[in-house]
């Protein structure tokens, strides 16, 4: 993600949060490789979807995906961008990684800190 593979207790400038603060993320589904949905899995907050652009899939799947409300997980449709917002509330180091098992085993999973 973003070009980075997983890095067990590392993470990027960008992904360091500020606690209490409200934070808006942006995840594209426009890397290399096959084009495919992935379901993302964000740990230790609640999300709220923002915005949704784009995007390929069959009617029935777009249909059966929910925005609405909080969330920990969210469905990117290839070709599809989608904004959310969450404010951290606890400290510490956390996990955003695609729930794919084959995904998230070949590095698609990063972490990020709050505070
Ligand atoms: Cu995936």
């Amino acid at each position: 993600m973003n070009g980075r593979s997983f890095d067990m207790t590392g993470f990027a400038d960008d992904e360091r949060m500020p606690l209490g603060k409200p934070v808006s993320w942006t995840f594209t589904n426009d890397g290399p490789g096959m084009a495919m949905p992935h379901p993302m899995h964000v740990h230790g907050v609640r999300f709220r979807i923002l915005e949704r652009v784009g995007g390929e899939a069959a009617d029935d799947l777009r249909e059966g995906i929910v925005s609405a409300g909080f969330n920990d997980t969210f469905m990117i449709l290839s070709g599809e961008s989608i904004r959310l917002a969450f404010t951290p509330t606890e400290p510490g180091l956390f996990m955003y990684h695609c729930h794919n098992l084959e995904h998230e085993d070949s590095g698609m999973m990063r972490n990020f800190h709050v505070g």
